[in-house]
């Protein structure tokens, strides 16, 4: 029975179903009995598998074609008036042309299937930041990860009431075909089509399709921002908290930052770390005129592999329970799951991410696909913040960008205003990683880490960032900063130690920040003095001299760099802000 009387809503269900024909239609109601049934369901058609119900309460298992497992970046597409609209870093097709090319190919799609209705909240039911979405879905897991991911049931719906401000999303399956798999944005039409995939990037519409690609465009028109960073708070002895959102690309530890437990000095003096997000922020100005932040999610979509104890205990605690695990290894002695980096004694008899028998200790592959993900609900998390929930989000002290490089980009610096901040993440570049399909290793710029989640021109959306800031008084604006935990010495080893360690860099930021220590201003921006950066207890790892060596400006690389940027922001011709261009003009003069 339908949850709501909306008429959009209703309506709009009514031509969906005339287009992909179900066999029939459930409403998704968040009850623990309606839970119940479709996990039993899945297990009996071999879409999950019920693990060990002792060691893992209600976790379960799925495997997804072979061919989807990443998002699909090139099958992607913003379907605005204009390619103008969306672009020179997007992929756009006319939304004409869009709506009849995936209208064809979902006609008649869930004929013998079931059409889920996901009513769902970004954020929490009834904040002032919440937006709300529809999803349609042929698929079960579907169902039960955006169960986990996002706040579901008739009270988004009552929340929603006769508004049609609320984001169409239809998933179809179809069958799970690479050449006619695409993922289709409409944000003028407030609307995202995914078809012929079953993996949580590409379908799993809340996430980054909503709340980064269509809701970037909203925050655009609507003056508030959805960013691809995580939100944490660093509570120090005096119980103080300071909230830092952080950019950075996907799968370069924003889930293991957002988590990270302090080293044990911190610790013992009193530092705590809570996690507020790890993948999205929805940022808007407060009464108070500060910037304030929520994490639109419910729960964790985390990369497995790498995760355990010591990389990221709080991840690893969070799966314990109530999780979906995907394309990781399936340990059949105990009936548990395994990736690699999870421990030094993979499972013998096994089943791998592809559904093969799998020997750990023996084979030459890998058993967990690269971009294998645990689903866990967010209050699972030790560290969870107690502000996870507040409708008001929380204030920001600081934005932090960041990405993987092997060389150049020292291991933090500030930006010396906004707009330089702003340029600092407009030109930030990384080494690509799994998490979406195509080469990895290779430098790509990634705006902010939004290349891949950005709804409209990224022109425009940098032109957003720079009025945002003039909106706001500079004191309370938040300072913008660059972090590069990945630097690498002549022999390819890291030179920072990373994970937990990083809070010794969250520390320096958060007093300049406070204005509590002085910084040696480069060509670049700020660095910190070698010795502001506290580095007691891990002298084993690193030494002041080798400190020193990741907090150098080498103009040379930098004056390649400056080539680089120039380069990239042609790309956007005379729609590229002329604040970018005079910082970039700054940078050139700095450097010479
Ligand atoms: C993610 C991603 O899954 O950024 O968060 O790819
Ligand atoms: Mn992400």
């Amino acid at each position: 029975m339908a949850l709501t009387t909306n008429k959009s809503v209703l309506d709009w269900i009514e031509d969906q179903k005339k287009l992909v024909t179900p066999d029939r239609v459930v409403w998704i109601d968040d009850s623990d009995e309606q839970r119940e049934s479709l996990r039993a369901e899945a297990c009996s058609t071999g879409e999950m598998t019920k693990l060990n119900q002792d060691l893992l309460p209600d976790c379960y298992l799925h495997r997804t074609a072979v061919n989807d497992v990443a998002r699909v970046e090139h099958r992607t597409f913003i379907c605005a008036p204009t390619k103008d609209d969306a672009g020179p870093t997007n992929n756009w097709m006319d939304p004409d042309e869009a709506y009849k090319l995936l209208y064809g190919i979902a006609k008649g799609s869930y004929k013998g299937r079931t059409m889920y209705v996901i009513p769902y909240s970004m954020g929490p039911v009834g904040s002032p930041f919440s937006k709300v979405g529809i999803e349609l879905t042929d698929s079960i897991y579907v169902v039960l990860n955006m169960l986990i991911m996002t706040r579901v049931g008739k009270d988004v719906l009552d929340f929603l009431g006769d508004s049609d401000d609320w984001v169409r999303c239809l998933h179809c399956k179809c069958d799970i075909d690479e050449e006619k798999r695409y993922i289709c944005h409409f944000p003028q039409d407030n609307a995202i089509i995914s078809v012929n995939s079953g993996y949580g990037g590409n379908v799993l519409l809340g996430k980054k399709c909503f709340a980064l690609r269509i809701a970037s465009y909203q925050g655009h028109k609507e003056g508030w921002q959805a960013e691809h960073m995580l939100i944490l708070g660093v509570e120090n002895p005096q119980g103080e908290i300071h909230y830092i959102c952080g950019a950075f690309p996907s799968a370069c530890g924003k889930t293991n930052l957002a988590m990270l437990i302090p080293p044990e000095g911190y610790y013992k003096k009193g530092y705590r770390v809570w996690c507020v997000g790890d993948d999205i922020a929805w940022i808007r100005k407060g009464a108070d005129g500060r910037l304030y932040a929520i994490n639109p999610e419910n729960g964790f979509f985390g990369v497995a592999p790498g995760t355990n104890e010591k990389s990221n205990y709080n991840a690893l605690a969070s799966t314990k329970q109530g999780t979906i695990f995907t394309n990781v290894v399936h340990d059949l002695d105990s009936n548990t799951v395994w990736w690699e980096g999870l421990d030094d004694n993979p499972p013998v008899n096994a089943v791998d991410w592809k559904g093969n028998p799998w020997n750990g200790k023996e084979s030459n592959e890998k058993g967990a696909n690269p971009n294998s993900r645990f689903t866990s609900p967010a209050v699972n998390c030790p560290c969870i913040s107690s502000e996870f929930e507040n409708p008001q989000g929380v204030p920001i002290t600081a934005f932090i960008f960041g990405g993987r490089r092997a060389k150049l980009a020292p291991l933090v610096y500030e930006s010396r205003d906004w707009n330089h901040g702003v340029f600092v993440g407009a030109v930030m570049a990384s080494e690509t990683t799994a998490a979406a399909s195509g080469a990895v290793g290779i430098v790509r710029r990634d705006p902010m880490a939004m290349l891949p989640f950005c709804g409209y021109n990224m022109a425009d959306y940098w032109q957003h960032w720079i009025d945002i800031g003039a909106g706001l008084d500079p004191e309370k604006a938040p300072k913008v900063f660059n972090v590069n935990w990945f630097r690498k010495d002549d022999d390819g080893n890291f030179c920072w130690p990373g994970f937990g360690d990083n809070l010794r860099v969250l520390d320096w930021i958060i007093s300049r920040c406070s204005g509590d220590v002085e910084a040696v201003e480069t060509p670049i921006g700020y660095l910190p003095y070698a010795e502001d950066i506290n580095i007691e207890g891990i002298e084993d790892e690193i030494n002041i001299e080798s400190l020193r060596s990741i907090l150098d400006v080498d103009k040379q690389l930098w004056r390649e760099e400056a080539a680089g940027i120039s380069e990239f922001f042609e790309g956007f011709s005379d729609r590229l802000p002329k604040a970018l261009s005079s910082e970039l003009e700054k940078l050139n003069k700095n450097l010479e």
